[in-house]
């Protein structure tokens, strides 16, 4: 019956895309006047827009910044994936950023952003962002658009419910997707049931620096653990994660974790954790994890190797973690403005279920449990149930709320928005999206204060909306207006990668803040080279040390002699620029690994192995100036057992 339930709505799911498809040429224009579409959406040449999007590149590991409502790409961060544009993961500066305990990972799977909050508001401050593949959460700073920290998560594997900051960003937290063993070891996947184990990381935050530190981890039965938020406001001591595969499959889990009814949406009260912690409960156990971390001064990357971690289980933390039940495989899981009300989206439910914290709480005090699992007291749904919105759509999966009591959630399966009110749960409006929408966000819609104004959809499929590139279509967002009691749809636009989760705040909370430029004299890299007179070349052995600064139009030296076949060169090179958005570039000839991108005032490096003898050419990769195509020079490589000197043109 349950599984007849699962292929049932599976078929509806092709039915209801191919629907979309045949309807597609009219039902898709803009559904408000395109005129008026385009004016609402229109930045005129010269002015800027009003939020920041920051969306996650999902399979490409990088993190997009898009202005609303133009829809117009501003950057791309690259965090767990190497950027030859940027160099990341290919200067020696930043190839520690992409370390862990497996060695050098240069990609991952980013799915969602978060950003740190204050009082349960967006802050502005940082956007993190998880690696699902290795598990990873990276934090990157709002001041300068950089990725400054990565930490990667021991006993965790597929870290998909993640990250997600607390209303103050006290800790972001991260749940594991796959149950593995703990502590891994070779044993037979079949004692799955036995040894397998949930990991939930909790991630400490320093306020004032950022700097990350896992505090802890409780390891959970060896479920699924999807999606996660904290709770705000009433709820603001609480996280809630939705997990799936209750019934502890370890094989074909579209068939054998979808048998129960109903899985759970986890409520663990970290507030208590912490203090239990604090009173050295758990257990410290041996776990090899790499902990980055980007310095601004020395404008260079650590890695670092930690050995262990604090793990607690639900039984050292007694009163602490409690199952909601949760029909069909919840995925989302997100909390409402005031903190009363959680939202789980089951991915094969044909309602949302909306649950109550005061309820929760009244359940716990009466002890209205429905039995146990593996010491975890299972509440009763019905005690725990707020009211279930009837016919929002099929396959919901995640929610997010404006600034007027309502909210709206994402229905992969009927590929639409569903407008529904958070008093009687009664649905508004629904309007379509193209297609297979995923995610959703509003500007501050996770959040205590939303600011509204607009929904964007992010969908997994685009089939006939944009013009053909290959068998891949682009991935994209579509921009709706939810200012009036309609959605109205406004725009469509292309996105990198495939866009999950995403974050959208005012400008104004960034923008003051922007990094110009780095100060030179603050400059504290071992190889800064703070004005020309002081550029030179060192040989130490075999390898060959370029101290060189970079100034429109040229670079200080620009002729290098004495570099021999064998040797590793590093060209150091400082930009002297003081001006905004004044970067130079560097490349050299038979280089194997990137260009460089020097922003004012800091100092990047290149390790280049030439192969064989003879004059090389480099050159600024930068249009800088009327001059920048004179911005080059000259190496010569001699044959390895040459004797010609090193030289350099401002000292020969
Ligand atoms: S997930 S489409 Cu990776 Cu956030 Cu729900
Ligand atoms: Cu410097 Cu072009």
């Amino acid at each position: 019956m349950k599984r007849l339930t699962l292929w049932s709505l599976l078929g509806l799911a092709i039915v209801a895309s191919a629907v979309f498809v045949s309807c597609s040429k009219g039902g898709g224009k803009a559904s408000v006047g395109a005129a008026d579409a385009a004016s609402a959406v229109y930045v005129a040449p010269g002015e800027k827009d009003e939020f920041y999007n920051f969306v996650s590149g999902g399979f490409s590991g990088q993190l997009a910044v898009y202005g609303l409502p133009s829809g117009r790409l501003f950057r791309v961060i690259p965090v767990f994936s190497v950027d030859p544009e940027k160099s990341w993961g290919f200067s020696e500066e930043t190839k520690p950023m992409l370390m862990t305990s497996h060695g050098f990972i240069p990609w991952d799977d980013a799915h969602h952003p978060d950003m740190s909050q204050t009082d349960g508001v967006p802050d502005g401050k940082y956007v993190f962002i998880n690696g699902n593949n290795t598990p990873r959460i990276a934090r990157i700073d709002l001041k300068d658009f950089r990725t400054k920290e990565i930490i990667e998560l021991p006993n965790s594997a597929g870290n998909h419910s993640s990250p997600f900051s607390t209303q103050n960003s006290e800790y972001v937290i991260a749940g594991t997707r796959f149950s593995v063993p703990i502590p891994n070891e070779d044993v037979s996947i079949d004692t799955y049931k036995e040894k397998f184990k949930g990991a939930l990381s909790f991630i400490k935050m320093d306020k004032n620096s950022g700097a990350f530190n896992l505090a802890w981890q409780i390891l959970m039965p060896g479920f699924d653990y999807d999606l996660a938020r904290c709770g705000k406001g009433p709820s603001g001591d609480w996280m809630f994660y939705t997990c799936y595969n209750s019934e502890k499959a370890n094989t074909m889990k579209e068939i054998n974790a979808s048998q129960n009814d109903k899985d759970f949406i986890v409520a663990v009260n970290w507030k208590k954790i912490e203090a239990f912690v604090a009173q050295g409960k758990g257990q410290i156990i041996t776990s090899r994890y790499a902990h980055n971390v980007y310095n601004d001064e020395t404008h260079s990357a650590t890695s670092t190797i930690k050995t262990s971690v604090r793990v607690v289980t639900p039984a050292d933390v007694p009163g602490c973690i409690y199952y909601i039940p949760t029909p069909k495989s919840p995925h989302g899981c997100d909390v409402d403005p005031s903190g009363e009300y959680i939202v789980g989206g089951g991915k094969l439910a044909t309602v949302i279920p909306v649950m109550s914290f005061s309820k929760m709480i009244k359940a716990i005090e009466s002890k209205a449990f429905d039995g146990e699992i593996d010491g975890i007291s299972v509440l009763k749904y019905d005690a725990c149930l707020a009211g279930e919105v009837k016919n929002p759509g099929l396959g919901p999966l995640h929610t997010e709320f404006d600034d007027k009591g309502n909210a709206y959630t994402s229905m992969f399966v009927s590929s639409e928005i569903t407008k529904w009110s958070l008093k009687d749960f009664k649905v508004i409006d629904k309007v379509p999206t193209y297609y297979s929408i995923g995610h959703l966000c509003i500007p501050g819609g996770n959040s205590k204060k939303p600011w509204g104004k607009y929904v964007i959809a992010y969908n997994k499929i685009t089939k006939d909306r944009y013009l053909p590139t290959g068998p891949e279509l682009t991935q994209s967002a579509q921009l709706y207006d939810i200012s009036g009691e309609k959605m109205k749809l406004l725009l469509d636009f292309p996105t990198i990668g495939e866009p999950h989760y995403a974050q959208a705040v005012p400008a104004d909370l960034i923008a003051p803040n922007s990094t110009k430029i780095y100060k030179i004299e603050n400059n504290k890299h071992p190889y800064v080279t703070r004005k020309e007179a002081d550029a030179r070349v060192e040989r130490k052995g075999n390898e060959v040390h370029i101290y060189m600064t970079s100034i429109r139009s040229h670079f200080a030296p620009d002729n290098i002699e004495g570099v021999k076949v064998g040797d590793k060169v590093y060209w150091h090179v400082t930009n002297l620029e003081q001006d905004w958005d004044v970067p130079h570039g560097f490349a050299v000839l038979g280089n194997n690994n990137a260009e460089l991108l020097i922003m004012p005032g800091e100092t990047s490096t290149a390790t280049w192995e030439p192969k064989y003898a003879g004059v090389y050419a480099f050159y600024c990769t930068d249009f800088c100036s009327a001059l920048h195509q004179e911005m080059q020079g000259y190496v010569r490589v001699s044959g390895a057992g040459s004797s010609t000197p090193i030289t350099w043109n401002n000292k020969k």
